[in-house]
């Protein structure tokens, strides 16, 4: 059964796991499992999904998966590839999901190895801006002063003190042929990059935007709502990196970040009077930072 774009609507995840009702990431894997079909092999980093989608003796995947530590998710997925390759499988999808946790951090060795050895397989990175799975602590994807229980609003510090790791951006530079952004609030921009992602004739990276109840401080019915507020202000602009060249998905008409702030708990410092510095910075870099992605768009095409 296809739904009106023509992606599959048969559920390879299934309901019954453990995930916060309104997990950004659990309708991400849902909705990439869709495009990606039976025939695949699912590694699977630590994190959040891994232990609400596999509570002994119970699973959600009906596909083959495979649990690793944080460190080896692209390195098993690599192997995989290799063996089925060896076994004149080469038709098997290997898809590898990792927390922002597992691939900004601790998986980046594996996965940069990987992508450079040039193995067919499609890396998702869910991206919900900390460790949560531990209790929300800040990882390199946590954008500067966001509160985690790691950087605490406080006297001393008023949430992270470093801006975030560009890692798509990072993963582009090793000149694999797909890498992009992509956000639970618009699947069917995330369903035709999962589908290009598997199409690319090497390595492909996609990460996805996946609001987090407690993390991000925010009610059950938001995660639709705060997805959307992330792209509208230019906090998460949606691009993909097709053989070198960037395209954005245009956003003409920025909203302020007060908007994306306000219906979440770990900003509510922003929007208070004595941290209108701190607010001021921030609106500047996001808007720095969406201006270097349109010079790069630009700059990109003339090759
Ligand atoms: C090497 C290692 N360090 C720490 C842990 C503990 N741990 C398990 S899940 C988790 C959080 C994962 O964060 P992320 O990758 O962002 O995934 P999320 O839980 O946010 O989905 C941590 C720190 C671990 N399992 N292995
Ligand atoms: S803590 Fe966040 S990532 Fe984990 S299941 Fe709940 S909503 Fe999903
Ligand atoms: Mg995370």
């Amino acid at each position: 059964m296809a739904d009106i774009k023509g992606f599959s609507e048969e559920e390879l995840f299934a309901p019954g796991h453990s995930a916060c009702l309104g997990c950004g990431e659990a309708i991400a894997i849902r909705h990439v499992m869709k495009v990606v079909g039976k025939n695949s092999i699912v590694v699977q980093a630590t994190g959040c999904p891994e232990v609400y989608s596999s509570v002994y003796p119970l699973t959600s995947w009906k596909v083959p998966w495979i649990h690793t530590a944080f460190e080896n998710a692209a390195a098993v997925a690599s192997g995989i590839r290799e063996s089925l390759l060896q076994q004149g499988k080469g038709d098997v999808r290997v898809i590898a999901f990792g927390g922002d946790g597992g691939t900004y951090d601790i998986g980046f060795q594996a996965l940069s190895g990987a992508l450079e050895r040039g193995h067919k397989f499609v890396y998702v990175c869910l991206n919900n801006e900390a460790y949560e799975n531990t209790g929300v602590q800040r990882s390199g994807a946590t954008e500067k002063y966001t509160w985690t229980t790691t950087s605490p609003v406080g006297k001393t510090i008023v949430g992270k003190s470093q801006y975030r790791k560009p890692l798509p951006l990072i993963i582009a530079a090793h000149k694999i042929p797909y890498v992009a952004t992509a956000s639970v609030h618009n699947l069917f921009d995330l369903k035709l990059k999962i589908q290009r992602a598997l199409d690319a004739k090497g390595p492909a990276y996609l990460e996805i935007l996946c609001p987090c109840i407690p993390g991000w401080k925010i009610e059950t019915d938001m995660t639709y709502d705060s997805a959307t507020l992330a792209w509208k202000s230019n906090m998460w602009p949606l691009f993909e990196v097709i053989n070198g060249k960037l395209t954005l998905l245009k956003n003409t008409a920025p909203i302020p970040l007060q908007e994306y702030f306000k219906v979440q708990g770990r900003y509510q410092h922003l929007l208070k009077s004595e941290n209108k510095l701190y607010l001021e910075e921030l609106q500047k870099h996001v808007a720095d930072e969406y201006r270097a992605l349109e010079k790069l768009e630009k700059s990109s095409g003339e090759n």
